[in-house]
């Protein structure tokens, strides 16, 4: 049985190599919506359509447990398909949690009352549906209190990685930041809401300054995911290769994946 790794495109790859890497005899499958992609400019309703279709596939695939790799499918759809969708047999993770736990210094599944934290000024960078959505701000409020978040929508960044003009990707990360630091000048904390914003995380640090702490989910949803897997061993696949799974062209996505990761990757028709 593998571990499933949804996202609209490729982004979610950032959150894969991390927990392959954590987890190196847990094979995975991992699907791209290529075809639906970017999901970020699409309505709620639509997001958790096609978010529910991807997640079928996977648990076609054998896989129990599904990671939304993918903040704007965990924003707007994940709450509404944990609510009555899933069944019992069957987990759905997001990748916001594991995030908000760090800033927060919470241990995994802390659920005491929400307190003041370090943290007082965090900017938040996502796609326009993520940043619609304020389900990061709703997370956060459940454990923290006195922080304030300035969101900026990032539109036209994961385009820009997807089509893999990085030199048009950098201009628009150091224009949104501008942008952020115009409403808020001195945040502490950034946060990359987004799967796809790792790829760019050094362009982001240096246009916010040393002194701001950037989080990017990747390695925490690894670890976040390891401890799920000791609490939950039946959930833990074996036995199995990883398999690469896209709705889009198999030719197409799995160039920039390889250039992405640096490493050759093989998908197939989902
Ligand atoms: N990588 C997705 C995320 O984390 O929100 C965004 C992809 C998209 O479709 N916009």
């Amino acid at each position: 049985m593998a571990v499933g790794v949804f996202d609209s495109g490729l982004g979610g790859l950032t959150v894969l190599d991390a927990v392959s890497r954590r987890l190196p005899d847990v094979p995975f499958v991992y699907l791209a919506d290529s075809r639906n992609a970017p999901y970020g400019v699409r309505d709620a309703d639509d997001i958790t359509n096609l978010t529910c279709a991807a997640v079928e596939r996977l648990w076609a695939a054998g896989c129990d447990l599904v990671i939304l790799a993918c903040n704007t499918a965990s924003a707007a759809a994940l709450r509404r398909m944990q609510e009555s969708w899933i069944p019992t047999d069957k987990r759905v993770l997001g990748v916001f949690v594991p995030l908000i736990e760090a800033m927060t210094e919470r241990q995994w599944g802390d659920n005491s009352p929400p307190r003041e934290v370090a943290v007082k000024h965090v900017a938040l960078f996502a796609t326009p549906a993520t940043v619609r959505s304020r389900a990061f701000q709703r997370e956060l409020a459940f454990r923290a209190i006195g922080v304030d978040v300035e969101a900026q929508a990032c539109g036209g960044v994961v385009d820009a990685i997807e089509e893999g003009d990085m030199i048009l990707a950098e201009a628009l990360v150091r224009s949104h930041v501008d942008a952020l630091m115009r409403k808020m000048p001195e945040p502490q904390a950034a946060i990359l809401g987004c799967t796809h914003y790792p790829l760019m995380q050094e362009v982001f640090q240096q246009a916010l300054g040393p002194n701001v702490s950037v989080y990017s989910q990747a390695n925490l949803v690894a670890e976040s995911l390891a401890d799920y897997l000791v609490r939950h061993p039946n959930m833990l696949g074996t036995g199995t290769e990883s398999q690469f799974l896209t709705t889009g062209d198999p030719r197409r996505v799995s160039d920039r994946a390889t250039q992405f990761l640096r490493r050759q990757i093989l998908f197939q028709q989902a």
